[in-house]
């Protein structure tokens, strides 16, 4: 496999890299020091260049300014927390509120734009960057040594390995933020991919979209997914949880997590390419870009509404103040480990489109 570590501009006094994967069927990916983010993943084109089927930026300072998180590590806490407040040991935290009264994504200086250390390993069949990051104590009650692992393989599989370890008894939950466009540019929206996710409940927001705290059966209703759904069928249904967020930005219960069966799958039959998910996590947050905003263009294309599907493997957002939800607490000294796999199948010898 070829490695190539390409400059990914300058921001705030930091110069911050990609590092390009090439495996053998001429696929690339790339991950950036810049929040140990994946940039692009691209399948080559006959002479010229290669069709991208994640969303990402051309530099650091598009990324900055970016209010997508397009492919970056969240943490320490995926998902929104009410308020940014929560108790833990009789002690009451309160976070920024980064997204209106809420806090998101873990906050103002959160993972997706901290530079990691980073180192490479590269074996017979596969390359990985391995992320490292001391979090300093910000806002959270304690730090984390968290290391995301990236893994290619020469089959088109990217495995993202979590490791976290607590200094101090704080919160955990970390995800990657990717968006997949199977189109393979951010011209065409994702209303021709049909989506297969392998759950039997989803958890129903408010208006502010944290969730009520309940476990909604899907049966009958557009987040029914379990035989895949073409998302752009989905998009005239009068379900008010569906038009609420003008799309899916909602939690899914995922029926097979940590088995060796799919938790979801995106198919663009238009390309013959499918991905296949795999994951340790217990819920998937699924969000379909429902609004466009900044930045208003990428890869020198103009982006619209459902550019792409995000599938943030992670516990369910808000679980710390509503613990039916999941466990978010990281205990001092504990190790956190988590594994998300994301499987590119091409169905038709690609580089001619
Ligand atoms: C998702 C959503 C949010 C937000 C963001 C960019 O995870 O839950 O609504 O817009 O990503």
């Amino acid at each position: 496999m070829k490695v190539e570590i390409v400059p990914f501009g300058s921001y705030g006094g930091k110069d911050f890299v990609e590092i390009l994967i090439t495996n053998k069927q001429g696929i690339r990916i790339g991950f950036s020091d810049l929040g140990a983010r994946i940039n692009r993943w691209g399948i080559p084109v006959q002479g010229s260049g290669y069709e991208e089927i994640v969303l990402g930026h051309e530099n650091a300072q598009e990324a900055f300014e970016s209010n997508y998180y397009y492919g970056v590590t969240v943490g320490l806490v995926a998902g929104r927390i009410a308020e940014g407040r929560f108790t833990l040991n009789g002690k009451t935290y309160q976070l920024s509120q980064n997204d209106g009264r809420h806090h998101l994504h873990g906050g103002l200086e959160g993972y997706d734009l901290q530079q990691f250390a980073y180192k490479i390993e590269e074996t017979a069949e596969a390359v990985t960057v391995i992320f490292c990051l001391h979090t300093p104590k910000i806002e959270y009650p304690g730090s984390v040594a968290v290391e995301v692992k990236h893994r290619f393989t020469d089959d088109n599989v990217w495995t993202i390995a979590y490791k976290g370890e607590a200094e101090e008894t704080t919160l955990f939950n970390p995800t990657n933020h990717v968006y997949f466009n199977l189109n393979g540019n951010n011209q065409d929206s994702v209303l021709n991919h049909e989506m297969t996710i392998k759950a039997s409940h989803y958890l129903p927001l408010d208006q502010e979209a944290i969730p009520l705290g309940i476990k909604e059966k899907v049966d009958g209703t557009p987040f029914d997914l379990r035989e895949g759904r073409r998302f752009g069928d989905l998009l005239d249904s009068q379900d008010p949880q569906f038009s609420l967020m003008n799309g899916f930005d909602h939690p899914f219960i995922l029926d097979t997590p940590g088995t060796a069966e799919p938790v979801a799958q995106l198919n663009c039959p238009d390309k013959k390419r499918l991905l296949e998910v795999y994951t340790t996590s217990p819920a998937m947050v699924v969000y379909t870009h429902n609004k466009v905003g900044d930045p208003l263009s990428i890869w020198g294309h103009p982006l619209k509404t459902h550019a792409g599907i995000a599938l943030e493997t992670q516990e369910a957002p808000d679980a710390i103040n509503q613990p039916d939800l999941g466990t978010i607490v990281l205990e001092k000294g504990q190790i956190y480990t988590g594994e998300t796999s994301y499987k590119l199948l091409l169905h038709e010898k690609q580089g001619s489109s």
